[in-house]
């Protein structure tokens, strides 16, 4: 039964994104993935608290009070403990991976799914380029160590360029869906619409990760998109987007972003696994088991552990358009 009204296919047509409300539930989709975290989030401040960086354990602070306050205080991100993805470089046997069962749930939630059906077809594979955010107040922010997007403001770029030429061709579909509510304060997301019209356009590496250059982004207006939890984003591969800084005192932005493409193609990513979500024709080869996926990851990590980082994407600093 398809999800999108004519409208809403016409959109995400002309326009390169579409925001669908009412896919997810707070209670059945998010409250299993927001305990998870929580017992998580409790592990690591215990550690850190007996460790002596921070004062207290915090037990009494709510989630999102409680990961700014440990996140300030120890001056550690701690993204990589709640991730559903490996990072582009320094993969070691013991970098943390987050693969749990109650992300597995969300990844494959049915109702996620037949959206997905409805715009890419019923053989659907789960292309590893997929994270958890947890935008942090930007005074929260350590100044210091890497920058990181997966904590803080993101960039203009098109998800296209983040990843190897092998996929310019698939049809990877961005899905992202806020836990949170997603606002103009606390850095929600912005789109350029119709940008995707323009095809690949160059990035440029920067101190806030991969990014268009100021001199080739559209002059049109960009269209901030606050969200509820519940909805859900879809973009194509090109559409050119950012994130707002988070301006609040206190909120966390809290959202997943995942990527589906039809089955077979390259993902972009070679060296992170995917798998099949939902098929028609093979159900066989489809993944039901969440260890299994995790099983994936974890092979995965064992392999970059052992070489040196591999190339995640085309640009160069220094060179053409990046000069
Ligand atoms: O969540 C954000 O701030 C940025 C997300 C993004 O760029 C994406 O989902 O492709
Ligand atoms: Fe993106």
């Amino acid at each position: 039964m398809p999800i999108l009204t004519p409208t809403q296919r016409e959109q995400f047509e002309t326009q390169g994104y579409v925001v669908v409300e009412g896919v997810l539930d707070a209670e059945k989709d998010f409250a299993p993935v927001l305990s998870d975290f929580a017992q998580l989030l409790d592990g690591i401040s215990h550690a850190l608290f007996f460790g002596g960086r921070i004062a207290s354990a915090y037990e009494d602070l709510p989630f999102t009070n409680r990961f700014i306050q440990v996140s300030t205080e120890s001056g550690l991100n701690l993204i990589q403990e709640f991730e559903i993805s490996l990072p582009q470089s320094g993969v070691k046997l013991d970098t943390p991976i987050h693969a749990c069962p109650a992300a597995f749930r969300l990844l494959t939630t049915p109702r996620l799914l037949d959206l997905i059906e409805d715009m890419i077809g019923p053989e659907i594979y789960s292309n590893p380029v997929q994270h958890v955010r947890m935008k942090l107040p930007k005074r929260a922010v350590a100044t210091s160590g890497t920058y990181s997007g997966l904590i803080s403001q993101v960039p203009w770029h098109q998800d296209n360029g983040v990843i190897l030429p092998e996929a310019d061709e698939s049809k990877i579909l961005t899905v992202w869906f806020p836990v949170t509510p997603s606002t103009l304060e606390n850095g929600c997301l912005q789109v350029i619409p119709g940008s995707h019209r323009r095809g690949l356009i160059a990035h440029c590496p920067a101190q806030k990760g991969l990014t268009i250059p100021d001199g080739l982004l559209p002059e049109q207006k960009p269209v901030p998109l606050p969200m509820n939890p519940g909805s859900v984003l879809l973009m194509t591969s090109r559409t050119i987007h950012s994130s707002l800084e988070n301006r609040t005192e206190n909120e966390v932005r809290i959202s997943f972003d995942l990527r589906y493409e039809p089955v077979g193609q390259p993902t972009g990513r070679p060296m992170f696994p995917g798998f099949v979500a939902r098929s028609k024709a093979h159900p066989e080869t489809v993944v039901k088991d969440a260890a299994a996926w995790e099983a994936l990851w974890h092979q995965a990590r064992t392999l970059l552990a052992r070489q040196s980082d591999p190339t995640f994407n085309r640009w160069h600093a220094g060179v053409g358009v990046c000069a």
